[in-house]
C-alpha cells in the first residue's frame, strides 16, 4: 500500500484527473438543476471563525499559573502545544493554509499580549491585542472576540456575572465592558464587525434553593455591560447558554431559555453551541425558530458526546441539517450578481450585494482536543464544516421543495436519499485545487512534516 506521502503527492500532481472529474461530477449534479459553479463562488465567500483556543488547550498566556476552570476540561498531552503567541500565530497558520477559503480567527481575553506586564481583567485595552489585529490583518482574517469569565481566583467559587458578591460582580462586569471595546477596535481596525461572545460558567453542581437570584443578577450584569452602544459595524454582541457543564451540572445560570429571552428582549445574538443542549436535542431546528426573533445568531459547531460538549467537528448528520437549515432559510448573504440556484420559485436567500455584515448567522467552531495533533484537530474540524456547507449549497433545493410543495412525500424522501450519493468528494477536490490548498490527505502530510520540523522541537 502506497503511505501517506505518496498518496498525497500523487494527487497533487495529478491536477488534470482532479479537473476532468470535476466536470464530470458537474454533469451529475447539472442534472438536478444544481449550477456547482455557483455553489463554488458562494462557498468562498463564507468564512468560518477558527478558535485560537484549540491551539493551546484553552491555556491563554497570562501565566499566572492559574488551573483552567469553569468546568472546561482538555483530555490528552500530544506534544507540541503552542506556549506563546507567535507560536499560537505560526500554528494557526499552518492551519489556515490547508484550509480552502477566507476565514477569521476567535480570540479570548486570555490570550492578551500585556508584555510581561500583570494586567487585570477589567484593565484590558486595545493595545493588549495589537499584535493580533496587525497579524490578523497581514493575512486578510477578520477577528472575533470573547471575555474570560474562568481561570481566574475571582471565578473559582462558580459564580461570575451572576455572583452574590457585588464586588467580584463589578469586576467581571468591567471586564466585559472593556471586551467590547477591544471587539470594537478589532472590528474599527479592520473594516468588518467583531463578535464579542460572553459565556459564563456560573452554576451548581448540586441543587440549588435559590434559582432566581443568580438569574436576577445576570440579566442585571449583562444590562450594565451593555448600556454602552457600540456602533455595530465594529462589534456585535453574542451570549452563549449551556445546559450543564462538569461542576455544574444541576443548575447553569444562563440556560437556553434565559439568554434567549434576553437576546429577544434586548436584539443581540443569542450563541448556539452544538454541544450545550441534551444530546438528543439538535441546534439544526432551532435556527429558524430562534431567528423569527432575532436578527443574527453566532453558532459554535462542536461535536457533544455524552458528557463532553467540545469534540472536534466532523460531518455528521447534524452538521448536514444545520447547513441545510443556514442555505435553505436564506440567511447568509449573496452579491446581487449571483442568481439563485433553484429551479422554482423557491426563494433560498435575499439578494442584495453580498456583505458579511448582513449575514444573519456566524459560524464558528468550538472544540478543544489535546489527544491528537492540534493543529491538525482545526483542519479536521474547520475542513469538515465547509464540507457541510458545501453539501447544502450543492442541493437541488427547487426540486425537493417542488416535491414538498406538491405533497409528494414520496419523492422528497426519495430525493434526499438520492443525493446523498452525489459524486461530492470530486468537487470538494477541485474545491481544494481551486483555493490552493492541498487535496485529500496531502493535508495530512503537511501536518506531519510540520510536526517534525516545528512542534517537536518545543
Ligand atoms: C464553554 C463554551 C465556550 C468556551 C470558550 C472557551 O462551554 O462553549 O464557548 O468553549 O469560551
Ligand atoms: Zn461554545
Amino acid at each position: 500500500m502506497a503511505s501517506s506521502t505518496t498518496f498525497g503527492l500523487e494527487i497533487m500532481i495529478n491536477e488534470e484527473r482532479i479537473t476532468q472529474s470535476y466536470e464530470l461530477s458537474k454533469e451529475r449534479y447539472q442534472e438536478w438543476g444544481v449550477d456547482v459553479d455557483l455553489a463554488l463562488e458562494r462557498l468562498a465567500s463564507v468564512p468560518i471563525s477558527l478558535h485560537c483556543w484549540q491551539g493551546d488547550d484553552v491555556g491563554g498566556f497570562e501565566s499566572a499559573g492559574e488551573e483552567l476552570g469553569g468546568g472546561l476540561a482538555v483530555t490528552g498531552n500530544y506534544p507540541g502545544k503552542a506556549r506563546t503567541p507567535d507560536e499560537l500565530r505560526q500554528d494557526a497558520e499552518k492551519a489556515l493554509s490547508l484550509i480552502p477559503g477566507t476565514h477569521r480567527f476567535n480570540l479570548h481575553a486570555s490570550y492578551a499580549e500585556t508584555g510581561g506586564k500583570k494586567t487585570e481583567r477589567n484593565e484590558l485595552e486595545p493595545a493588549h491585542f495589537q499584535g493580533w489585529i496587525d497579524w490578523a490583518r497581514e493575512h486578510g482574517l477578520g477577528l472575533d472576540f470573547n471575555p474570560t469569565f474562568f481561570s481566574h481566583p475571582l471565578a473559582s467559587d462558580g459564580f461570575t456575572l451572576s455572583s452574590a458578591d457585588r464586588g467580584k460582580r463589578q469586576f467581571w462586569i468591567e471586564h466585559a465592558i472593556a471586551c467590547r471595546k477591544i471587539g470594537a477596535a478589532m472590528g474599527q481596525a479592520l473594516g468588518v464587525p467583531c463578535i464579542t461572545n460572553i459565556w459564563i460558567p456560573d452554576g451548581s453542581k448540586d441543587i440549588p434553593v435559590d434559582r432566581k437570584g443568580p438569574r436576577t443578577r445576570l440579566a442585571e450584569s449583562l444590562d450594565a455591560i451593555f448600556a454602552e452602544p457600540i456602533p455595530k459595524e465594529h462589534n456585535r454582541d453574542a451570549v452563549e447558554s449551556k445546559l450543564f457543564g462538569i461542576g455544574s451540572e444541576s443548575y447553569v445560570v444562563g440556560s437556553h431559555e434565559f439568554y434567549l429571552g434576553y437576546s429577544v428582549a434586548r436584539q443581540i445574538l443569542p450563541c448556539l453551541d452544538t454541544g450545550h443542549f441534551h444530546p438528543t436535542e439538535v441546534i439544526s431546528d432551532k435556527i429558524s425558530s430562534v431567528l423569527a426573533w432575532v436578527d443574527e445568531i453566532l453558532l459554535h459547531l462542536s461535536r457533544g458526546i455524552r458528557w463532553d460538549s467540545d469534540h472536534v467537528v466532523t460531518v455528521t448528520g447534524e452538521l448536514l441539517a444545520i447547513m441545510q437549515e443556514i442555505v435553505r432559510g436564506g440567511f447568509l448573504v449573496w452579491a446581487a450578481s449571483q442568481p439563485q440556484n433553484d429551479v422554482s420559485t423557491f426563494q433560498a436567500a435575499p439578494s442584495g450585494p453580498r456583505n458579511q455584515t448582513l449575514e444573519r448567522v456566524h459560524i464558528g467552531l468550538d472544540f478543544f482536543d489535546a489527544s491528537i495533533n492540534r493543529v491538525a484537530a482545526w483542519v479536521i474540524g474547520a475542513r469538515g464544516a465547509i464540507k457541510g456547507l458545501f453539501m447544502a449549497l450543492l442541493e437541488p433545493i427547487g426540486l425537493l421543495q417542488n416535491a414538498e410543495t406538491a405533497y409528494d412525500y414520496t419523492a422528497r424522501l426519495a430525493y434526499q436519499e438520492e443525493i446523498k450519493t452525489l459524486p461530492f468528494g470530486a468537487v470538494w477536490d477541485f474545491y481544494c485545487l481551486q483555493s490552493n490548498v492541498p487535496i485529500g490527505t496531502a493535508w495530512l502530510d503537511a501536518i506531519k512534516q510540520y510536526e517534525r520540523e516545528v512542534l517537536s522541537m518545543r
